[in-house]
């Protein structure tokens, strides 16, 4: 039996997982998602997850047909039958199918989707030996156009801003907020180290509010580093000591050039390798 997917409260091999053409989820980019590590079999930080899965949705007027409850339980459930130990869930809540017009209203249920698969990740040599980013010319969406706290399924400011860096030989690219400061990757935060003070910028700086981000954070606490969520400009992360970036998928990477400048020493620092520790201890013990 191949890969089981979660749609609407039924499971689907993965070929005949299907969603209407008419969906604005499609159609729009209308709906929200979410993007999980499991590990050892259990949804990392799940709560965190379904707690910004469920804002997102609130903010667009999305309600989910679910209870966090019965959502936590199709997870778990979609990991258990697929046999995923450490893997990736993509959670997708879309508008529903609908006619050929903006107007929410007229679609129909909102779809469930419960992906849970095994993940590709960035080679080793990218934890040894650190990444490089470029800074894109493609600037975060405006917070009041459309706020990047919504993990809404219109990702094309962030995809336009990953080809750039992708054309640069880069797999990540650093985006910049409408007032020129950093804000931050495609698909992952920055934090920068200077004298042994660790810097990221703060919500208001445009960001997504990562769930990884904030388990950096707490880890930096009981390693008894300072932390300033603060606003950065790239000369901030030019004249860092260290770089380093968060998400589900990269978890912590070092960053050691940007826009071809050399960051610190050129290779990934200490606290970054501290942090790197701690985070493998936190995830794979
Ligand atoms: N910023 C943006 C714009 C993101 O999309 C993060 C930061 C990091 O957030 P978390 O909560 O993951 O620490 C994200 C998350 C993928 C993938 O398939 C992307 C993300 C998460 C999981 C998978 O590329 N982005």
């Amino acid at each position: 039996m191949g890969l089981q997917v979660y749609i609407n409260g039924t499971y689907f091999d993965k070929d005949d997982a299907k969603i209407s053409v008419y969906d604005h989820g499609l159609l729009y980019g209308d709906g929200v998602f979410e993007g999980i590590r499991s590990y050892g079999g259990k949804a990392f930080r799940l709560e965190e997850h379904l707690d910004r899965l469920w804002d997102s949705a609130r903010a667009i007027w999305l309600e989910i047909p679910l209870t966090k409850e019965a959502m936590t339980d199709a997870v778990n459930e979609t990991l258990a039958r697929n046999k995923i130990d450490d893997g990736y869930v993509r959670l997708v809540v879309t508008r529903g199918a609908g006619t050929l017009g903006l107007d929410p209203n007229r679609t129909s249920n909102p779809q469930v989707i419960i992906i849970a698969d095994r993940i590709s990740l960035y080679p080793e040599e990218f934890y040894d030996q650190g990444l490089e980013l470029v800074t894109a010319s493609t600037i975060r969406n405006h917070p009041a156009a459309l706020s990047p706290r919504i993990k809404s399924l219109n990702y094309l400011n962030n995809i336009l801003a990953k080809i750039e860096g992708l054309q640069a030989g880069c797999v990540e690219a650093l985006m910049l907020n409408t007032k020129g400061e950093v804000a931050e990757c495609t698909g992952d935060n920055i934090f920068v180290v200077r004298d042994g003070v660790l810097r990221t910028p703060p919500t208001d700086a445009g960001i997504l509010e990562g769930i990884t981000r904030d388990v950096v954070i707490e880890l930096a606490g009981e390693a008894e580093l300072p932390v300033r969520e603060v606003a950065l400009t790239r000369h901030d992360v030019y004249v860092a000591n260290e770089c380093f970036l968060t998400g589900s998928a990269a978890e912590v990477v070092p960053v050691v050039k940007v826009d071809n400048r050399v960051i610190g020493s050129g290779e990934p620092g200490p606290i970054t390798r501290d942090l790197i520790a701690r985070f493998r201890q936190l995830t794979r013990s």
